[in-house]
């Protein structure tokens, strides 16, 4: 492929998003020539290279068709596309998948002391918020009338500084707020970081190239969530097994040399598998439980 069509993915190039973005896509089978300081990394084994970016500019990226495919928080996007379309109608880009990492909450917070009775209380307060298009929105969809004051950082130390009456910043753990003596008492948004796909038009190899990519992505995601698991167990108890088993798909059963009755069951379980299950397993009458990761998954 020529330089020009060669597709380009943007990620985080330092922050929370960064390292998962990465071996995301390693794990899609991806080779990049690492460059340490440098915005470009060129793709070594596909035509695919790698722009390392503030992630906040990735949205913009993506929609002047600078790159065809990017990693960034909900949050993010979100907010980037409310700001363009008002600018211009009809911007916007497909999320492709949620890729269930950089998990966090856009919040509206208040001063510990203060009590929360609704979004009502907020007609005509001030908000400090990173977030003005999102606070907007989930303040017109409340009916509220209120003063956003946007702010690019340190938000959490606006109200003891008098310049907000409370804040709409993104929380994961909630100790920002503690240490500000704030609490989170209203969801904006629910975020994680997804993959985009910008709206650049593709010739028929380019779009098979990014089709397959985006496969393989996806393929990463299922199989992370997805287990393998092996077990022995009265073969008359195999029906409640199978129950048991979480998101399990038809298991394979196999003898068990010289034990007529126990047979050793196989199976994929696409969902979550918590030591409860084994557990249920166990008195089910199963045992040698084994749960094995999935490297790699096509369906
Ligand atoms: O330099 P660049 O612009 O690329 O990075 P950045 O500083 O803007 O972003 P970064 O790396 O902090 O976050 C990138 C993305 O991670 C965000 O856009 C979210 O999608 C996601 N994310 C997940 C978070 C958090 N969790 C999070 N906790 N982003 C920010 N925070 C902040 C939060 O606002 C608080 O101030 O981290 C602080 C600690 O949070 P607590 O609740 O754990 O105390
Ligand atoms: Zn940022």
């Amino acid at each position: 492929m020529t330089d020009e069509r060669r597709l380009k993915i943007a990620i985080q190039k330092s922050g929370r998003l960064s390292d998962t973005s990465l071996k995301l896509l390693e794990r899609a089978g991806l080779q990049f020539s690492r460059s340490k300081d440098k915005l470009f990394w060129f793709g070594r084994n596909l035509p695919v290279d790698l722009l390392l970016v503030r992630d906040d500019d990735i949205p913009r990226l993506l929609l002047e068709g600078v790159c065809e495919l990017g990693i960034v928080g909900e949050n993010v996007a979100a907010e980037a596309l409310l700001g363009a379309a008002a600018r211009r109608p009809g911007a916007a880009l497909d999320a492709l998948a949620s890729l269930d990492f950089g998990h966090c909450r856009l919040m509206l917070a208040l001063p510990e002391g203060q009590q929360y009775t609704g979004p009502e209380q907020l007609e005509g307060a001030r908000i400090a918020t990173s977030y003005p298009q999102l606070t907007a929105r989930w303040l017109q969809e409340n009916g509220i009338s209120a003063d956003i004051v946007e702010l690019s950082g340190a938000v959490e130390i606006a109200p003891s500084l008098g310049t907000a009456d409370a804040i709409v910043d993104l929380v994961s753990t909630g100790t920002t707020l503690r240490a500000n003596h704030l609490k989170a008492v209203d969801t904006v948004l629910e975020s994680q970081a997804a993959l985009y796909r910008g709206p650049s038009k593709l010739d028929a190899e380019q779009q098979n190239l990014l089709d397959k990519l985006v496969q393989r992505i996806q393929g990463v995601q299922t199989a992370r969530e997805t287990k393998y698991v092996m077990l022995h167990a009265p073969r008359e108890r195999l029906a409640r097994i199978t129950e048991v088993l979480p998101g399990a798909e038809t298991p394979t059963v196999l003898p068990l040399e010289g034990q007529p009755d126990r047979v050793a069951v196989h199976a994929l379980c696409t969902e979550q598998v918590f030591w409860e299950h084994l557990e249920e397993l166990k008195q089910a009458g199963a045992s040698a439980i084994l749960v094995l990761p999935v490297e790699k998954m096509l369906a």
